[in-house]
Formats: structure tokens, sequence, C-alpha cells
């Protein structure tokens, strides 16, 4: 039986998704976050070394990384639903735009998410000028027009195709989702129509929507 160990408010959100869109069977173990620090507790050092969620059990595997689990649970139980053939135009999309998630668009947006944790915490009235000052040219100059540049890069490949990897859906669009709903949430950059439009058609879908009951929380913006 599959476990997946899902902190709340997570990535592991997409692993929920992902295990309703392939009819898996599965348990589900819940964590919450420390609400000061935001952090994961300490329970999840016992099943993986970093103790960061997604984390899932299956068969005697311990598979942390969503995009790693991403791969397991496509290449254990999809039987060729969610990934494009290989040997494909649209396989080697799948295969980028499933590591680009992780790989170059997360960064920026934790980054950004860090940034403005910073600009809000507590600490002595007279530092606080000072930290912005640190803080507001790295974002400006450099925080923003990065994280333009991604959301421009999935309005222009949305703009000619319903989804990331082609015209079929696939588990790339669950791994993009991640950072296509943080952006919406987080970034304060505005979305453009098609990358509007992949969120309402990934909310429309009723793994999707089983996957927000069973993790307990609706993170897209209405
Ligand atoms: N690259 C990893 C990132 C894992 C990660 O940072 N997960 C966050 C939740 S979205 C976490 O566990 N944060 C709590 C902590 O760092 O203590 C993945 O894709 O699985």
């Amino acid at each position: 039986m599959i476990t997946l160990h899902h902190l709340e408010k997570s990535r592991s959100q997409a692993t929920l998704w992902l295990l309703e869109e392939l009819g898996c069977q599965y348990q589900i173990v819940k964590y919450a976050r420390n609400a000061k620090t935001q952090l994961a507790p300490p329970e999840l050092l016992r099943v993986h070394p970093l103790g960061k969620s997604p984390v899932l059990t299956d068969a005697g595997y311990t598979i942390a990384e969503s995009g790693a689990i991403v791969e397991y649970l496509v290449g254990s139980y999809d039987h060729g639903r969610l990934c494009p053939p290989t040997g494909t135009q649209a396989r080697s999309r799948y295969t980028y735009w499933l590591h680009y998630a992780e790989g170059s668009a997360m960064p920026p947006l934790v980054m950004k998410l860090v940034f403005s944790m910073m600009a809000t915490a507590p600490m002595p009235f007279f530092v606080r000028p000072l930290v912005k000052s640190i803080l507001r040219p790295v974002q400006t100059t450099f925080l923003d027009p990065t994280l333009t540049r991604h959301i421009g890069f999935w309005e222009s490949t949305l703009a000619t195709q319903t989804w990331f990897a082609g015209d079929e859906f696939s588990a790339a669009d669950i791994q993009m989702s991640t950072p296509v709903q943080m952006a919406a949430l987080r970034s304060g950059i505005p979305l453009g129509p098609a990358v509007r439009g992949f969120i309402e058609r990934i909310k429309a879908r009723p793994a999707f929507q089983r996957a927000l009951k069973a993790g307990g929380e609706p993170r897209i913006p209405a």
C-alpha cells in the first residue's frame, strides 16, 4: 500500500492529485507545519533524512522529491495515460517540464517567499529600513524580472497548446501546477490569460477536486 506523508500547504498536494488521477489505493499521514517557522515537524525526519514533503513509501521503497515521485508513480501505475510515448516530441517536452518545475521555476518563487517573510519578520524598528534596503534591490533587479520571464514563458507555451507537454494532459502538468499556483498566490506578478486558463482547467478535473478534499485545503486562488 502506498503511504503519502503529506505536509499541509505543500507540494505534496500535487502528489495527492497524481495519486487520484492514477486511481491508486493509498493512505495519507498528515503533518502540520510549525506555526512560527512554517517548517515541517521533526516526525518527518523519521521517514526521510531531509524531513521534507512530499515523501512516500511503497513496496519497501521510500521516495522523496516530487519529480522523482512522479517518475516512480507513473512508471509503476500509469500504463501510458499520463506520460507520452518514448521517442516522441511530446515525451521530450514532458521530461523538460517535469524537471523544469523544481529545477528552474521553484527556486525564484521560494526566494520571493523567503524575502517577503524576512521583510515582515519581527525585528527592532531601527533595523527594518536596513533590511528593506538590502531586500528591495534584489527583488526589483533580480527576482521580479526573473519571475516575469518564467511566467511569460508559461504564457507563450500555453498560448499555442492546451497542456505543458502538448495537447494531451500529462503528469508534467501536475508537476507544473505547484509553481503555477505559487506564482498565482505569491509572485505579485500578473498571470496572462493562457496561464489563468490552465488554472481553470486543472481546477475542473475531478481528480484535482478529490485531492483537495483528501488534503483538506484549497490552495488555488478563486
Ligand atoms: N524539491 C523538493 C522540495 C521539498 C520541499 O521543500 N518541501 C517543502 C514543502 S513544499 C517542505 O517540506 N517544507 C518544510 C521544511 O522545509 O521544513 C520536492 O520537489 O519535493
